[in-house]
């Protein structure tokens, strides 16, 4: 008897009775099959169980992208548990932050970094620390189990916690979300069906895992149509090409798309065996989309989601995929363009506030009932952040966002939290940070510092400072020194004109 609520079951339907199917390949030529991966999976259960996690209990875990962290991901799910991924970009100060906020009671991080984390996470509470490495050692892995009969998944309600993923906010500190296994299921069908996932797809996984996007997009929809995955530890260009040759979709970031095109070995010869590339996570550029199909002869489709929402829209799989657009709603989700101030439904062609409603929204934040409230409408739609527009065809564009918020190669950037940074360190005097077109991450991030009259500090003083404290890809590629920033009447700093100013600036790194 499975649990339907549960998506643990639903990852597994598509491959019972099919244990032999191949589940993914890694790059090393290893492969493993279905069979292998749930009883790894039911393992890592029964070893979360068997140091104390209990149902609704919360796993963090911090580590280079492995089939067995997936494995761990799944065992989570099947133990009840709430899986938290976190970048491992992150320093050990930015940890501190997400191990006090969300409190887990199992943190799993990489036998390396374990000697530095463990006080840490003694410190915010956790109550076990277990350490698993890349290439598949580590405490977590001697605790599983030789065997598990007959495990069976602990119970789930629909609207129970399945996962756990920060999203940075507007004041500077980070918002957990909260995923239920509906959001996930509900999600992962609707993709499965849009994309005609079927299990003779192979999909090439090169995206990290602790974000929407590798882990739900990538992961579930796989699992959801027992397909197959070419499991790549990280993004290469050259490699991803030498896969296409076995391989049906790819999904990516638009930095993938922009960095492929730039190989003289992408051709239509040797994309030919794909059916699909699938962008998202950050705008993919009109003329990207365009050189994408001069040069291969295929479309990409671009869809469109966030962290809150899972995915909202999609191009269609049949049909045009029209550049510059993130497509039509998923079945089941209802998109509107709203008056940001009125909440107004705004009519086909306005521009306005991107606001979502349906089985795919989040939950709220964690322990922040309030901001929660502030993000919802009264009916029940989230509010985005996004600006968009929807044309007579339904087809939505997104023109920009409300939110002040940088995606640089997919990643989400919050100035706010740079700026509070950049404002601690000494001899700086005030600082914004902006966002500025960068030819490979689509967005740049870019520091405007106004220093203190008696300061010898310099752009590599502040970069040296920073490097202790925030992940690579938060800190400014370049920081500019101004005497002033300019404010409007209000004393509000005017990101436009300094987006403006620096729009041109090329980014050395
Ligand atoms: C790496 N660096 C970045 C960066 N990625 N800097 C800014 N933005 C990024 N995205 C830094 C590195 O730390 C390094 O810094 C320097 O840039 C060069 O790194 P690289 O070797 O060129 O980077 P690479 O490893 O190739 O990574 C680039 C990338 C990666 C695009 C492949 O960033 C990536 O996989 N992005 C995908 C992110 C993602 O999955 N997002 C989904 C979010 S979910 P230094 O200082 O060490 O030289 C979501 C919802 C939705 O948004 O809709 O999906
Ligand atoms: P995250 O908070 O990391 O989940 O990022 C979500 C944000 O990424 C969205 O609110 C959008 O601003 C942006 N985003 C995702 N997909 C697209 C897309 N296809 N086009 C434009 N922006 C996108």
């Amino acid at each position: 008897m499975y649990d339907t609520n549960h998506l643990g079951h639903h990852l597994r339907s598509a491959s019972v009775g099919r244990d032999e199917t191949l589940y993914a390949e890694m790059l090393d030529g290893r492969t493993l099959s279905y069979g292998e991966m749930f009883s790894a999976a039911e393992k890592n259960a029964a070893a979360l169980q068997k140091v104390g996690l209990s149902p609704g209990d919360c796993v963090a875990a911090q580590l280079e992208k492995s089939i067995e962290s997936i494995q761990l991901y799944l065992g989570t799910i099947l133990a009840g548990g709430v899986f938290l991924p976190l970048n491992t970009a992150y320093t050990p100060s930015e940890l501190e932050y997400f191990l006090a906020d969300a409190k887990p009671f199992i943190f799993v991080c990489d036998p390396e970094t374990a000697p530095t984390l463990e006080g840490l996470a003694a410190q915010a509470g956790v109550s076990k620390v277990l350490t698993l490495s890349s290439d598949g050692t580590g405490t977590l892995m001697e605790a599983l189990p030789t065997h598990t009969e007959n495990f069976k998944e602990v119970a789930r309600a629909k609207d129970d916690l399945a996962a756990f993923l920060y999203t940075s906010g507007t004041t500077g500190r980070s918002k957990g979300a909260m995923l239920t296994h509906d959001n996930l299921v509900s999600n992962a069908q609707a993709l499965q069906q849009c994309w005609h996932f079927d299990r003779h797809d192979v999909l090439i996984h090169a995206l990290p895992i602790f974000h929407i996007h590798g882990l739900f997009v990538a992961t579930n929809v796989t699992l959801c149509a027992g397909a197959s995955m070419l499991f790549m530890p990280r993004f290469n260009s050259e490699t991803i090409l030498s896969l296409m040759s076995k391989a049906t979709v790819l999904m990516g970031v638009p930095t993938f798309y922009v960095r492929l095109l730039e190989s003289p070995n992408l051709s239509p010869k040797t994309v030919a065996p794909m059916r699909l590339f699938i962008s998202g996570s950050a705008p993919l550029l009109a003329e990207t989309h365009k050189q994408w199909s001069a040069v291969t002869g295929a479309e990409i489709l671009e869809r469109y989601g966030m962290t809150e929402t899972n995915m909202n829209t999609s191009n269609p799989y049949e049909g045009e995929r029209r550049a510059g657009t993130v497509g039509m709603p998923l079945p089941g989700v209802e998109v509107r363009i709203t008056d940001a101030d009125s909440g107004q439904q705004l009519g086909q062609g306005e521009i306005g506030s991107v606001e979502i409603r349906g089985p795919n929204v989040f939950k709220g934040y964690w322990q922040m009932p309030e901001k929660t409230k502030q993000e919802f409408r009264e009916d029940g739609f989230f509010i985005t952040g996004d600006l968009g527009t929807m044309d007579g065809d339904n087809y939505l564009s997104i023109v920009g966002r409300s939110k002040d918020l940088i995606i640089s190669g997919g990643y989400n950037v919050y100035p706010k939290e740079i700026e509070i940074i950049l404002d601690d360190v000494e001899g700086v005097y005030e600082s914004a940070v902006i966002g500025v077109p960068h030819p490979d991450f689509g967005e740049g991030v870019l520091a405007v510092v106004v220093l203190t009259g008696d300061t010898s500090q310099n752009e590599n003083g502040i970069k040296n400072i920073l490097q202790q404290k925030i992940a690579a890809f938060k800190r400014p590629k370049n920081i500019f020194f101004v005497d002033e920033l300019p404010r409007n009447t209000m004393g509000k700093v005017l990101k436009n004109i300094l987006r403006d100013r620096h729009k041109d600036n090329f980014i050395k790194s």
